[in-house]
């Protein structure tokens, strides 16, 4: 029975139900939200991500400063073993900058991520009409 034994290689992470923002004509910039879920019996991060839609693509999380809500760059997104990681609007996201285009309702982007145990996953990612999001500020962005 050959070939058996390196098929769960790939998937110790699931990625389940991912989604971006839809954005308005203008927007440079949007995010992935996701559920990561961890099966193995190690912790394991996503430690990069990219997609054609977007020039640049980060890892983010939301903190809370001075009662403001704000955006941080974060180096990876740890996913416990056994457990799962929310990505959602509010809270860690994949930040996607400069677009290459709308984000239009309907249609998808094709994201890859790629985890700290050296695996890499590419999704297709519905966009998706996210209400109340719409007053993320960066403080890093192109000033456009
Ligand atoms: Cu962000």
């Amino acid at each position: 029975m050959i070939g058996a034994l390196s098929f769960n290689a790939m998937a110790a992470i699931e990625v389940v139900d991912p989604y971006a923002r839809a954005t308005p004509p203008n927007a440079p910039n949007s995010a992935a939200f996701m559920t990561l879920v961890n099966t193995s019996d190690k912790a394991i991060a996503l430690v990069e991500a990219s997609t054609p839609a977007a020039g640049k693509v980060e890892l983010h999380t939301h903190i809370k400063k001075d009662g403001m809500m704000k955006m941080r760059q974060v180096k990876e997104i740890a996913i416990e073993e056994q457990s799962e990681t929310i990505l959602k609007p509010g809270g860690l996201h994949v930040m996607l900058f400069d677009l290459e285009k709308p984000l239009n309702p309907g249609e998808s982007i094709a994201l890859t991520l790629v985890f700290s145990d050296g695996s890499k996953i590419t999704q297709n990612v519905p966009i998706r009409v996210i209400m109340g999001g719409a007053k993320m500020k960066h403080s890093n962005g192109s000033g456009q």
